[in-house]
């Protein structure tokens, strides 16, 4: 990180908490949040020119930026209690009262994630949810033929192409870590996190969705290890769950890492066994590996250099843990009595 770009994120975050001193009514601190955290605010357009930086620069680069990201977030959410917000100086109607909404569970879930893995020192990354087949099959080391392929279980924007370049919507996080690595030049040592929607064309029953939401991660550099895996994964889940947690490794087939592994985590509700974990102490969490040594040159990466691992979690999971929540379709349900719960 050059003194220059220190230097740019100091600036913005004097203006920006100078600025915000001065605010005394919701208008001003809404127009405050646009200007600075708004799509296109100031942070987000730092933030965007990441892949302009020095390579060696990037992963810090983003991590400075992430980090004011959240330190204006606390500050927007203080502020917001001291002069409230836009939507309760609106004058209410007096019939038929609409109440204040308030953020679905599932955002919820994915913020706390994505803060959690931030102060991890990941880099969290989003990716379009439309997305080219090379990224989310070819990349990824599944070839042509792979059932998770074919239009049964993925959603193609339109008919499949014979040639395997169409769109789709995009089956898993994955995708967006190869997208990412590529487009932005990424040299390790890098590790970037990306949490997001994902498709799938599967029934819904209480536990699978055809909408869902994961939380990926990457980390790559000379001798990043399974037991660094262990560690950053048990970290998210304490942290997380609040409890110590400690997880177990079961042999698991991912075409894009080796080995690979499936992911139980100590149920951090029982010590004998519960509801939760079906009685047996242990909660399937997702999946994750070694990346294959493919899908590290797919993204420009010399496999003979360096190595890292990759996991993926279902956001959805995490959500429903935390709350007891046993039908997954709830989610989607639109029932403003289940969501009233996590106003
Ligand atoms: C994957 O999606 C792999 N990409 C994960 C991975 C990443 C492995 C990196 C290795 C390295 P899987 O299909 O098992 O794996 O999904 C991971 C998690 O997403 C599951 O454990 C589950 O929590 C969630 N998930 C998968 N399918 C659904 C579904 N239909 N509805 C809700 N959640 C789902």
């Amino acid at each position: 990180m050059t003194e220059p770009a220190d230097d740019i994120f100091a600036q913005l975050k004097q203006q920006a908490t100078e600025q915000l001193k001065k605010i005394t009514t919701p208008e001003e601190l809404e127009q405050w949040r646009v200007n600075f955290l708004g799509r296109k605010g100031q942070v987000p357009r730092l933030l965007r020119t990441v892949k302009d930086q020095p390579a060696e620069q990037r992963a810090a680069f983003g991590q400075h930026g992430n980090k004011l990201r959240q330190e204006l977030e606390g500050l927007l959410t203080a502020h917001q209690k001291k002069v409230g917000t836009r939507a309760m100086s609106q004058p209410q109607p007096k019939v038929n009262q609409a109440g204040l909404g308030h953020l679905h569970p599932l955002t919820l879930t994915r913020r706390r994630l994505q803060n959690i893995m931030a102060a991890l020192g990941f880099l969290i990354i989003e990716g379009p949810e439309v997305e080219e087949e090379k990224y989310d099959f070819d990349a990824l080391n599944i070839p042509f033929e792979h059932p998770a392929r074919a239009e049964t279980d993925t959603f193609y924007l339109a008919p499949r192409s014979p040639r395997g370049d169409g769109r789709v919507l995009r089956t898993s996080t994955s995708a967006v870590q190869v997208r990412a690595v590529i487009e932005n030049d990424l040299v390790p040592p890098f590790q970037i996190a990306s949490p997001g929607r994902v498709f799938r064309n599967e029934k819904p029953d209480p536990t699978h969705e055809s909408t869902f939401y994961q939380l990926e991660a990457l980390m790559v550099g000379p001798s990043v290890t399974v037991a660094d895996y262990r560690s950053i994964t048990e970290a998210l889940f304490s942290t997380f769950f609040g409890k110590v947690a400690s997880i177990r490794l079961r042999p698991g087939y991912f075409p894009f890492v080796e080995p690979g592994f499936e992911i139980d985590m100590s149920c951090p509700f029982c010590q004998s066994g519960c509801r939760l974990c079906k009685q047996t102490t242990w909660i399937e969490m997702g999946g994750a590996g070694m990346v294959h040594p493919n899908v590290l040159s797919n993204m420009n990466v010399d496999p003979e250099k360096y190595q890292g691992f990759a996991f993926g979690y279902g956001i959805d999971r995490f959500t429903m843990l935390q709350h007891g929540i046993d039908d997954i379709r709830l989610f989607w349900s639109g029932d403003i009595r289940f969501l009233k719960q996590f106003a």
